[in-house]
């Protein structure tokens, strides 16, 4: 898996299982776009419930900066995640096998209570690559060299969608 053993990484994807990892490369590749390592964990608010609080409460220490936390099912990962740490949390919920198509995570991961926020983005793929560009946007707001990027895939974007509709008749 693209898991590092960086400490250093400024973000970290952590997930519930490693049947969330295939959508979740396209967090982790985005990420490395901008030229981020991300810290690469499987970590189940469910199945290992004291690794998770561990992760969370050390995850400052250890340089992060931002949290993307997906699961799916009754995904409580990332609310579980942001219970432990006043680092940003950015949670993408995943359709799983068993599961109710990713509204069932969706659910779980945006409900959070009052004071406890969850920046949820969207089921899938779409929600993975929003999350790393949302931790970007985060980590760009003190960073010249990631706004650069981020002012240069819009535009790129916007270059994209021009050039499809041209092509229209
Ligand atoms: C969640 O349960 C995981 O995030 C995964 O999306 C789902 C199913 O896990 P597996 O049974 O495939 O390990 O905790």
């Amino acid at each position: 898996m693209a898991a590092n053993k960086n400490s250093k990484s400024s973000v970290a994807v952590i997930m519930g299982s490693d049947s969330d990892l295939a959508i979740m490369q396209t967090c982790i590749d985005t990420l490395k776009d901008f030229g981020i390592q991300p810290f690469v964990r499987i970590i189940s608010a469910h199945r290992t419930p004291k690794a998770a609080a561990q992760f969370a409460s050390g995850a400052a220490k250890k340089g992060i900066k931002v949290i993307i936390a997906a699961a799916g099912m009754a995904a409580h990962l990332a609310g579980a995640i942001a219970a432990q740490t006043t680092l940003p949390v950015i949670g993408v919920p995943l359709a799983a096998k068993e599961g109710l198509a990713g509204l069932d995570a969706l659910l779980s991961t945006v409900q959070m209570p009052g004071g406890v926020p969850v920046a949820t983005v969207a089921i899938g793929k779409a929600g993975a690559k929003n999350a790393a560009v949302l931790a970007v946007q985060i980590l760009a707001l003190s960073d010249k060299t990631l706004a650069g990027k981020l002012t240069r895939l819009k535009a790129s974007q916007a270059k994209e969608v021009a050039k499809k509709n041209a092509t229209l008749k």
